[in-house]
C-alpha cells in the first residue's frame, strides 16, 4: 500500500516538474528572477607556462613565489630535467586534470627544494618520469590529493613528513629498481589509495602515529603495506604482494584488513600492538615460507582474526602475548604459538546438518577467549 502511495506521488511530482519545465522554456526571452550573476574576473591563480614560470636547464618549470598554480595543458618532460620544480613554500599546484608525461633520463615530475614546507598537489596524473612521479620528501607539511602515478623509473608518489596522501593511485612504479609505488618519509595519513604492481612496497606508509586507512594494495615487489613504529592500519587489502600483505612495526593497530595470497605472511607485526578483526588467508602461497598472522615480538594483543591456509596460520615466535578468539583453520601447521603467552586452542567439534530452529552441538569449550580450530 504505502509503495503504490509512493509511486503515486512520484508520478504527481513529476508531473509538476514537466509542467514547470513547460513554463520555463516557453519563457526563455524573460529573465531569470533574483539577483545577476557577476561577471567572472580574471583567474586569481597563476597559469603554469612559459611566461609566469619559466625554466632553466634543470627544470621544465620553475614555480619561485607562493601561490596558487595550475596546469592548462599536458607537460612532457625534458631529459635531464624536472618537470616542476617548487623552490619556495606554500604553492599549491593544481594539475587540472591534466597530465604531466616523462622521457628518458628525466628527473622527477614534480619536486620541492629541501625545507619547503606548506605544499599542495593534486588533481591530475605523473607518468613515466626518469626517477619518482612527485618527490616532496625534503618538503613537510602537505597533501597529495587526486593524483595518480604510473611507470615511474623510481617511487610513484612520495612525500615529506606530515602529509595527507589521499584518493590516489600509485601503478608500475620503481619496477627495475624496486621502489614503493606511494611512500611517505615520516608521519602520514594515507587514506583511500591503491597501489599495484610496483616494484618495491605498494604503500610505505611512514611511522610515529602515520595512519594508513581504507588502501588496497597488490601484486607489489615487496610489502601490500609497510608501516614503522606506532602506526595504524584499517580497513585495507593486501593481496598476491611478493613479502607480506602487511608489515608493522612495534606498537601499532591492525584492525579489520584482508590479507591474502601474499607469498610470506599476511600480517607480520613486532612488539606491544592490537591485531584485531582481521581475516587472512591462504598466504605463504607458493614455495616461499608465510603464516596468516605472524607476531615477532611480546605484548601483544590478537584477538578476532579469522586465518585459513597458509604454511602456518596464527604464528608467534615468542611469549608475552595475548591470543583470544581467533579461528585457524586449514593451514599446514594451523597453530605456532611460543611457550609463555596466554592462548587456549580447542578443536572445534563439528555439528551436523541444521534446518529449522534448533540444532548443532557445543564447538568444545564455553571458555569466552578460546580460539577455535576448525
Ligand atoms: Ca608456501
Ligand atoms: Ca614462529
Amino acid at each position: 500500500m504505502n509503495q503504490r502511495l509512493g509511486r503515486r506521488s512520484i508520478v504527481f511530482a513529476w508531473t509538476l516538474w514537466v509542467s514547470a519545465a513547460g513554463v520555463v522554456s516557453a519563457g526563455e526571452l524573460t529573465p531569470p528572477a533574483g539577483p545577476v550573476a557577476p561577471t567572472p574576473g580574471p583567474e586569481p591563480r597563476i597559469a603554469i607556462n612559459e611566461a609566469n614560470t619559466p625554466g632553466h636547464s634543470g627544470a621544465t618549470f620553475v614555480i619561485t613565489q607562493p601561490g596558487s598554480y595550475f596546469l592548462t595543458g599536458n607537460v612532457t618532460g625534458e631529459s635531464g630535467k624536472y618537470g616542476i620544480l617548487i623552490q619556495p613554500s606554500r604553492v599549491t599546484v593544481d594539475l587540472n586534470g591534466f597530465a604531466m608525461i616523462g622521457v628518458t633520463g628525466s628527473l622527477d615530475g614534480i619536486a620541492a627544494f629541501p625545507g619547503v614546507k606548506d605544499i599542495v598537489v593534486r588533481n591530475g596524473s605523473v607518468a613515466s618520469w626518469g626517477r619518482s612521479g612527485v618527490d616532496l620528501a625534503n618538503a613537510v607539511n602537505g597533501a597529495v590529493e587526486g593524483v595518480v602515478a604510473s611507470d615511474n623509473e623510481q617511487i610513484g608518489l612520495r612525500s615529506g613528513s606530515n602529509f595527507i596522501i589521499s584518493r590516489c593511485a600509485a601503478s608500475g612504479n620503481g619496477v627495475a629498481t624496486g621502489q614503493n609505488g606511494i611512500h611517505a618519509n615520516g608521519h602520514a595519513v594515507i587514506e583511500h589509495c591503491t597501489a599495484v604492481g610496483n616494484g618495491g612496497s605498494g604503500i610505505g606508509g611512514g611511522s610515529l602515529g602515520s595512519v594508513v586507512w581504507g588502501c588496497a594494495a597488490r601484486d607489489n615487489g615487496a610489502f601490500g603495506v609497510t608501516v614503522g613504529d606506532r602506526c595504524l592500519i584499517a580497513d585495507c587489502a593486501a593481496f598476491s604482494n611478493e613479502n607480506d600483505g602487511i608489515h608493522a612495526g612495534g606498537g601499532c593497530t591492525i584492525n579489520g584488513c584482508t590479507s591474502s595470497g601474499n607469498s610470506r605472511d599476511g600480517i607480520e607485526a613486532a612488539g606491544s600492538c592490537l591485531i584485531t578483526g582481521n581475516v587472512c588467508a591462504a598466504n605463504g602461497a607458493g614455495a616461499v615460507d608465510g603464516a596468516g598472522i605472524h607476531v615477532t615480538g611480546p605484548d601483544s594483543r590478537i584477538e578476532g582474526n579469522n586465518v585459513s591456509g597458509g604454511d602456518r596460520g596464527m604464528d608467534v615466535d615468542v611469549s608475552g602475548n595475548i591470543i583470544i578468539r581467533n579461528s585457524v583453520s586449514g593451514a599446514t601447521t594451523n597453530w605456532d604459538i611460543a611457550t609463555g603467552n596466554k592462548c587456549l586452542v580447542v578443536n572445534g567439534v563439528n555439528a551436523g546438518a541444521i534446518s529449522g530452529t534448533s540444532g548443532g552441538v557445543s564447538i568444545g569449550s564455553t571458555d569466552p577467549w578460546a580460539n577455535f580450530t576448525y
